[in-house]
C-alpha cells in the first residue's frame, strides 16, 4: 500500500478499531499525512477501502512498513486495548524505532503502567507519552479533549499535532501538557471518576422526579431546560435525549435493565484515592451504586426481606421540587469536581508532576464527556489562586450556601420516601464534614487509644498522650 513516491507521514496510528480509526481520520482531516497499521491486516484493508479517499493515509500491512513510512522524529500513537495489548505493541515497535522517536499511548492505561513504560522507553532513548483521550468515538473523530503526560521535549514536538486535532473552546485547544510520566493518564482517570459521579447524580435526579409522578418525557423536558442554565453540559444534554427515546411504545429508560456496568477507571480512581488519603466519597458512592445495581442475588434477597416507604414523593408544587433537585444536582456536581481536582493535586505533589489545575479545567471544557459550563468557572477560580478546595472559592461557597437548603430538602425528601440518593447525600455529608468546626473524630481517637494505645493529641496543649485505661485512668504524655 506504499510506493517510493508516497510522502512520509507526520504521525502514525496503531490500532484501527473505533478510536484509532477516528483519530487517524481526524489527523487526516487536518491536513496531516497519517500512517496506519493494525495487527489484523483485514482491519487495515477495511479502513483503507472505507476512508482511504478522505485524506492522505499510508496504510501499512506490516509494522516495519509502518515505521518506515514515518518522518523523524517518529510520532506513533497506539490506540489498542489497554493492558497486555499495549505492551505487545510497544515490544514490537521499540526495536524498530530510533533515538528521539515518540511513542504515545492514547488508550485508557493505568498511570502506574504508564510510569513503568515511560521509564523503560527512556532507558533506550525513546519518549513515551501517556495521553488521556476523552470524547468517545465522536470526540476522536471531531475533536477530543487530550491530556498528554511525558517529557516536556516530547510535548514540544507532539503538542502542536495533538492541539490541532483537539476540540476548541473560545478558539483554545482542549489539549495541554499535564506533567511527566503518568500525569496525563492520571488526569484522564480522574476525569472518568468525576464522570461516574456526574452520571450517578443525574440518575438520582431522574429517580426523584419520577418518584414524584413525572413521566420520562416530562423529566426529559426538565433536563432540556436545565441545559440552558448553569448545569449546561454534555451529560445533561444527552440525558434529555435518552429520556425522550421510546421503544415499543414505552420510554426506553423503563425497559433497559437496571444494572450499570463499568470498565474500571472509576474503580481505579477510588482505589488510588484511598492510597493517597484523598476523600472522594461522591465518586466512591457512584462506583458502589453501579456495583450494587449488578448484585442481582443480593437485591432479590433484600427486596423480599426489607420493608420501607414505597418510593412515593408527594409534593404540592412540582416546580418547587424541580428547582430544588436542580440545586441539589448542581451542588453535588461542584463537590465531585472539587474532590477529583483535590485528588489530582495530591498525586501531583506525590509524583512531582506540577499539574496546573486551572489548565485541567480549561481542557475539560470541550471534547470530553464531562464538558460543562461549570468548568470555565472552575478554570477561573484556580487561575492564579491557591485554593485549598474549590468549595472555599468565595463565589462557589456563596452559591453552595444559597442552594444548600434545597439540597438538604431533596436529600431528606428522597430518604423519607425510600428513594436511594447515595450521591446527593455523600456530597452533602462531605460538605457538612469539611465545614464543621469540630468533628467526632475525637471520639474515634479516644476509642483507638482505649483498645490499642494509639495515643491522641489535645486541643489545649502540645504533645502526644495516652490514658491508662486498664490502670488508674490517669493520663501520661508519651
Ligand atoms: P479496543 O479497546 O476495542 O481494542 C481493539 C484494538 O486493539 C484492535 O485494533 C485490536 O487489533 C487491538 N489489539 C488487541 Br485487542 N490486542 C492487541 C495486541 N496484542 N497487539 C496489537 N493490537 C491489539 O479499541 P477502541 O475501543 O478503539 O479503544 C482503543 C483504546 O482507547 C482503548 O485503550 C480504550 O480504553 C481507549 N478509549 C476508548 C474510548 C471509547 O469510547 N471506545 C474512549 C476513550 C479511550 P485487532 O484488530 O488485530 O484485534
Amino acid at each position: 500500500m506504499t510506493t517510493p513516491d508516497t510522502p512520509l507521514a507526520q504521525v502514525g496510528v496503531i490500532g484501527l478499531a473505533v478510536m484509532g480509526s477516528n483519530l487517524a481520520r481526524n489527523f487526516a482531516s487536518h491536513g496531516h499525512t497519517v500512517a496506519v497499521y493494525n495487527r489484523t491486516v483485514e482491519r487495515t484493508q477495511v479502513f483503507h477501502e472505507s476512508f482511504g479517499a478522505d485524506g492522505a493515509f499510508v496504510a501499512a500491512p506490516t509494522i516495519e512498513e509502518f515505521v518506515a513510512a514515518l518522518e523523524r522524529p517518529r510520532k506513533v500513537i497506539i490506540m489498542v486495548q489497554a493492558g497486555p495489548g499495549t505492551d505487545a505493541v510497544i515490544d514490537q515497535l521499540t526495536p524498530l524505532l530510533e533515538e528521539g522517536d515518540i511513542v504515545v499511548d492514547g488508550g485508557n492505561a493505568h498511570y502506574e503502567d504508564t510510569r513503568r513504560r515511560e521509564a523503560a522507553l527512556r532507558e533506550v532513548g525513546l519518549h513515551f507519552v501517556g495521553a488521556g483521550i476523552s470524547g468517545g468515538e465522536e470526540g476522536a473523530l471531531l475533536g477530543p479533549s487530550i491530556m498528554p503526560g511525558g517529557s516536556p521535549e516530547s510535548y514540544a514536538a507532539l503538542g502542536p499535532l495533538l492541539e490541532d486535532i483537539s476540540a476548541k473552546v473560545d478558539g483554545e485547544p482542549c489539549c495541554a501538557y499535564m506533567g511527566t510520566d503518568g500525569a496525563g493518564h492520571f488526569v484522564k482517570m480522574v476525569h472518568n471518576g468525576i464522570e461516574y459521579a456526574d452520571m450517578q447524580f443525574i440518575a438520582e435526579a431522574y429517580d426523584i422526579l419520577t418518584a414524584a409522578g413525572m413521566t420520562a418525557r416530562e423529566v426529559s423536558d426538565v433536563f432540556r431546560e436545565w441545559n440552558t442554565g448553569d448545569l449546561d453540559s454534555y451529560l445533561i444534554e444527552i440525558t434529555s435525549e435518552v429520556l425522550d427515546q421510546e421503544v415499543d411504545g414505552r420510554p426506553l429508560v423503563e425497559v433497559i435493565l437496571d444494572q450499570a456496568e463499568q470498565k474500571g477507571t472509576g474503580r481505579w480512581t477510588v482505589q488510588i484515592a484511598l492510597e493517597l488519603g484523598v476523600p472522594v466519597n461522591t465518586i466512591a458512592e457512584s462506583v458502589f451504586a453501579r456495583s450494587t445495581s449488578g448484585h442481582t442475588g443480593l437485591r432479590e434477597a433484600a427486596r423480599g426481606a426489607l420493608s420501607g416507604p414505597d418510593r412515593t414523593i408527594t409534593v404540592e408544587d412540582r416546580t418547587t421540587l424541580v428547582d430544588a433537585v436542580r440545586a441539589a444536582l448542581w451542588s453535588a456536581k461542584v463537590v465531585a469536581y472539587a474532590q477529583g481536582l483535590d485528588q489530582i493535586r495530591s498525586a501531583s505533589e506525590v509524583y512531582g508532576w506540577n499539574v496546573n489545575i486551572s489548565e485541567v479545567a480549561r481542557i475539560w471544557r470541550g471534547g470530553c464527556i464531562i464538558r460543562a459550563k461549570l468548568l470555565e468557572r472552575i478554570r477561573q477560580e484556580y487561575a492564579g489562586a491557591h485554593l485549598a478546595t474549590l468549595l472555599a472559592a468565595p463565589s462557589v461557597a456563596a452559591e453552595l450556601a444559597a442552594s444548600q437548603d434545597a439540597w438538604r430538602h431533596v436529600v431528606a425528601l428522597a430518604t423519607t420516601a425510600g428513594v436511594p440518593v447515595p450521591g446527593f447525600s455523600a456530597a452533602l455529608a462531605y460538605y457538612d464534614t469539611v465545614r464543621s468546626e469540630r468533628l467526632p473524630a475525637s471520639l474515634v481517637q479516644g476509642l483507638r487509644d482505649f483498645f490499642g494505645a494509639h495515643t491522641y493529641r489535645r486541643i489545649d496543649k502540645p504533645g502526644t498522650f495516652h490514658t491508662l485505661w486498664s490502670g488508674d485512668r490517669s493520663e501520661t504524655e508519651v
